[in-house]
């Protein structure tokens, strides 16, 4: 179901112009209130008149992830404290988290997005949303929460953790649908395997999944797993949280990004050159209802590209297509570029090998090394050491071909890599730096 029809599908016109009348709001209120933001303008030499068209645009500088933690905590925000009525913050892996704050516009608008992104999922009122997200700092928890009540949904505040009794509750209070990272959604089922808990008979019908890359046959994997339709959801704490974009279930191919809040751009990560619709690089996200926090031209560093088609569901706003991974995982090991996600599309397409696996970097006399661990099932693992060394040959042979990298593969027993209950962690990389 659509949500709200007047704004998810305006032609394609009207979408520019409000982008655009909204881009120069946004603009002059950085400009007015975040002393960062008039002095970038002021060193790239534009004038806030000159920003005529959506092209123009591209005269403005980046802002980075760096620039948030420079100006910690609140240096960002265009909105006094007292006009700031929630604070999330992302807590990185090294440093000073980056801090967001929201208006209770933003909030309003994001529990708007949420409410979207629920109904393009094919949630609605009646459902049973089960919300595994983490509640707290982290966006997922709450941004999932406000949108989940907005249409009507029953919404049951789970959080992450406690896995054996998230099983209990799904069972017993007929969750229907299941809002959770694809890793913790899989671990779930694993843990209803081994509870004895048929996860297939459960009530679930869906599963809004994001918060971490993901491939397309991890996709089928845990739709046949877990017996859902598995749904990808995108979003990032200093853009907004969960709703940025969405899949919607009539395609299931591309999410849609809600464009009359932002304006994405492609770039090329290296050169910072705009790239034309449908190629491949950096996502670059400038918000353009945000009061608390706007960002302008921020440089995501997650890597996809605009599907400009118009999409099966009637949805006007663009999609964007399933996200490779982020420019800062990339791993470059012998002079090739690999997403970890691409070792996983391999992976997944071979008979015997469970969705859990570990990429292990290393460098051995200046030589880029990588190891693939990756877990069996129960019947693989107990079979002759002859089929499981066929079986590592195969995957080295697979990784070989599609990447053009020589890796060792060390084949593991079941539930040796560890699991996660948010986000996981796929790679481990020991080179110095
Ligand atoms: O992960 C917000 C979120 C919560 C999204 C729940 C979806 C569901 P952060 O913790 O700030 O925010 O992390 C943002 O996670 O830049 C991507 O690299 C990655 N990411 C998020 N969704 C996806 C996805 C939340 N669907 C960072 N596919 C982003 C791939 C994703 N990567």
């Amino acid at each position: 179901m659509i949500w709200n029809d007047e704004f998810e599908t305006l032609p394609r016109e009207a979408i520019e112009s409000l982008q655009l009348k909204r881009l120069q709001q946004t603009l002059e209120r950085v400009h007015a209130t975040v002393p960062f933001y008039r002095e970038q303008f002021a060193k790239a030499g534009v004038n806030l008149e000159q920003i005529k068209s959506l092209e123009d645009l591209q005269r403005l500088p980046f802002t980075l992830k760096q620039d948030m933690r420079d100006n910690y905590p609140y240096g960002l925000f265009a909105a006094p404290l007292d006009q700031i009525v929630r604070i999330h913050a992302s807590s990185g892996t090294t440093g000073k988290p980056t801090v967001v704050g929201y208006t209770r516009r933003d909030i309003d608008n994001w529990t708007e997005m949420m409410a979207r992104s629920f109904s393009a999922a094919g949630a609605h009122r009646g459902d049973v949303i089960h919300n595994a997200y983490g509640y707290g700092l982290f966006t997922g928890g709450l941004g999932a929460h406000y949108g989940a009540e907005k249409i009507g949904a029953s919404v049951i505040p789970m959080s992450g953790g406690n896995s054996k009794k998230q099983l209990m509750i799904m069972q017993d209070f007929g969750s229907t649908v299941l809002t959770c990272t694809p890793s913790y959604c899989l671990y779930l089922a694993e843990i209803a395997a081994e509870e004895g808990i048929d996860i297939r008979s459960l009530k679930l019908e869906v599963g809004i999944l994001g918060a971490e890359p993901w491939s397309e046959k991890m996709r089928d994997e845990i739709q046949e797993k877990v017996g859902i339709r598995a749904i990808d959801i995108y979003g990032l704490s200093e853009i907004l949280g969960p709703g940025v974009g969405i899949e919607c279930i009539e395609a299931q191919s591309g999410l849609h990004i809600w464009e009359d809040h932002f304006i994405v751009e492609i770039i090329d990560p290296d050169t910072c050159e705009v790239l034309p619709v449908g190629e491949q690089g950096e996502l670059v996200i400038t918000t353009i209802t945000k009061e608390g926090i706007p960002m302008i031209r921020y440089r995501t560093r997650d890597i996809t590209r605009i599907i400009a088609e118009p999409c099966i569901c009637g949805r006007t706003h663009r999609r964007l297509q399933r996200m490779s991974g982020r420019s800062d995982d990339m791993l470059i090991i012998r002079g090739v570029n690999v997403f970890p996600s691409q070792i996983e599309s391999v992976l997944m397409s071979i008979e015997g090998v469970e969705p859990h696996y570990m990429l292990i970097v290393d460098r051995d006399e200046n030589l880029d090394t990588l190891e693939v661990q990756v877990e069996v099932n129960e019947k693989t693992f107990s079979d002759e050491i002859k089929v499981l060394q066929k079986m590592s040959r195969t995957i080295q042979d697979a990784i070989k071909d599609m990447l053009g990298i020589t890796c060792r593969v060390r084949l593991v027993e079941p539930k040796t890599i560890a699991r996660s209950e948010g986000k996981s962690q796929r790679v481990i990389d020991n080179r110095p730096k």
